[in-house]
């Protein structure tokens, strides 16, 4: 199966899996609809597609367990894009093409909306898989030395003349805050299907490219496209003094060091059924 299809045939059953289960699993009817809002504002569902992708390479097959996982970590993902869009954050109006959560329900509710997707996410993580060790990845690289370590060096980061033009500090923030979590989709992946530690290894080899590229990605559909096109406002990291590879780099390095993650993306994946993983990486040849 290529990934095409395979996004085509998953992203529904998340969808309806996120949107019927908002509405079961939470008592207070204004809190569900507050969280749904975000979750169900349309998301590539990127996050947990790869978990599943993960699995279908290793032969693993999906049911309903599968993606209550999936959908816990498209929870987790949703609240750090709630919390990233926060005035003491990043201050942004839109995300998914609509308001952002602040601005439609209220800082203090999008704050608790966050929050709650958090410890949701973690609850049906638990819940799906039964497993310490995934609870273990997913808290781990969401943590002070994953997501929110890489978010609070991106905050400590904007208009501070000591790091500008620091690359390696920038590559780090970035993996942090967004690599990390896609390290854990395959990571966890990996660890529910029981992988042979060689394909866990390569597996893992991939993620971290993956998950390196994407922030790159991102920087770039900041510059490449217009705010239409990418639902949130872009041509913003230039002019709020951030200092990311992109900043550092210019668009043309940039889009080299992309393809050159791709490549070794793409070599990681060899002697395993990786064919779905690989057509991840298509997603970029928008900014390329
Ligand atoms: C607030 C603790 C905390 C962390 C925030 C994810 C994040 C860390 C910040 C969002 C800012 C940002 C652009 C990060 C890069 C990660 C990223 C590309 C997020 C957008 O993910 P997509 O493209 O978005 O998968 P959709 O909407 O499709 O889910």
């Amino acid at each position: 199966m290529k990934f095409k299809e395979f996004r085509k045939k998953w992203t529904p059953v998340i969808d309806d899996y996120l949107n019927e289960h908002l509405a079961l699993n939470i008592d207070d009817a204004k809190v569900s609809l507050i969280m749904t809002y975000s979750v169900m504002a349309g998301g590539k569902r990127l996050r947990p597609l790869l978990f599943l992708a993960t699995l279908n390479t290793l032969n693993h097959e999906i049911g309903e367990r599968e993606i209550e996982i999936a959908s816990g970590i498209e929870l987790i993902h949703t609240y750090s894009l709630i919390h990233d869009d926060l005035p003491a954050m990043d201050n942004d109006d839109y995300r998914r093409g609509r308001l952002t959560s602040h601005k439609k329900w209220g800082e203090a509710e999008a704050i608790l909306a966050g929050d709650a997707l958090l410890t949701m996410g973690i609850e049906w993580i638990a819940e799906g898989s039964n497993s310490i060790d995934l609870i273990k990845i997913i808290t781990k690289e969401v943590g002070p030395n994953g997501m929110v370590g890489g978010q609070y060096l991106d905050i400590d980061s904007t208009n501070n003349a000591e790091v500008a033009d620091d690359l390696a500090f920038a590559n780090r923030m970035e993996w942090l805050k967004t690599g990390c979590l896609i390290r854990a989709c395959v990571a966890m992946g990996a660890e529910y299907a029981k992988a042979d530690v060689a394909s866990k290894d390569k597996l893992i080899a991939f993620a971290e490219c993956f998950g390196r590229s994407y922030q790159i990605y991102d920087d770039l559909v900041d510059v490449v496209q217009t705010s239409t096109e990418a639902g949130k406002a872009t041509h913003k990291d230039e002019a709020e003094g951030k200092n990311n590879t992109l900043t550092i780099l210019g668009v043309e390095k940039s889009r080299q060091e992309l393809t050159e993650l791709i490549d070794r993306a793409k070599m990681n994946l060899q002697g395993l059924s990786g064919e779905i993983l690989a057509g991840f990486l298509d997603l970029y040849q928008k900014v390329l």
